[in-house]
């Protein structure tokens, strides 16, 4: 399955690529030149195949290769952080992503829900007007991110298995969601016949 990462540049599109396979965080933005290609590799997040992970750079210079880069794509997860005006750059996005993305299921990442400003993930998800998980990819010093990591981890092994069935994997990111800072801790989603 291909899923690639979608969003302007230093949102923290390669954090969350990192964060899903355990690899060291970037506590620096460093400029993802093209697209970085990751493979998580078979049995990671209890799938049966591998999934590749494109990690698209998100710089203005690189978008005459996005459509190249986002063809058959599977999922594309359109990530934004939560500021108003990233948000609003994201939701102008949408329509060519759609386009370029094919038929692929797209759904929206609240990053950087830390922040004293970031908008809600209600807020992102009404904007956008797509469904939106709101996440935390890096926090140092916190232990919150290993829910977070879980949670993309859950719902990308979900979108591989049941993809065919795009609400439920809609209603997975709706009861994977945060809402507002209220962190939910519960470690048990419940999708159909699977407890996760
Ligand atoms: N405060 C905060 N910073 C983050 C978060 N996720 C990533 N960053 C930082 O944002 C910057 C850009 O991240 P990066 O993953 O390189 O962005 P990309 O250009 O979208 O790939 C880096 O300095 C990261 O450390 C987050 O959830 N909260
Ligand atoms: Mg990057």
């Amino acid at each position: 399955m291909k899923v690639s990462l979608f969003g302007m540049h230093a949102v923290g599109k390669t954090t969350i690529a990192k964060m899903v396979l355990r690899e060291t965080l970037p506590l620096v933005h460093i400029p993802t030149i093209g697209v970085e290609i990751r493979k998580v590799p078979q049995g990671f997040l209890g799938q049966s195949k591998g999934i590749l992970i494109w990690d698209i750079g998100g710089q203005l210079k690189f978008k005459s290769l996005w459509p190249r880069y986002l063809k058959g794509s599977q999922l594309v997860l359109a990530v934004t952080d939560s500021s108003l005006e990233t948000v609003l750059w994201t939701r102008k996005m949408l329509p060519e992503l759609r386009k370029w993305s094919d038929n692929a299921t797209i759904l929206g990442i609240a990053n950087k829900q830390d922040l004293p400003k970031a908008l809600t993930r209600g807020r992102v998800e009404s904007i956008l007007g797509i469904q939106t998980l709101g996440i935390t990819a890096l926090d140092v010093g916190s232990n919150e991110h290993d829910i977070f990591r879980r949670k993309i981890i859950r719902s990308l092994g979900i979108a591989y298995e049941h993809l065919s069935h795009v609400d439920g994997l809609i209603s997975t990111f709706r009861e994977n969601t945060y809402h507002g800072h209220s962190h939910d801790k519960s470690d048990s989603i419940r999708y159909g016949r699977h407890t996760l």
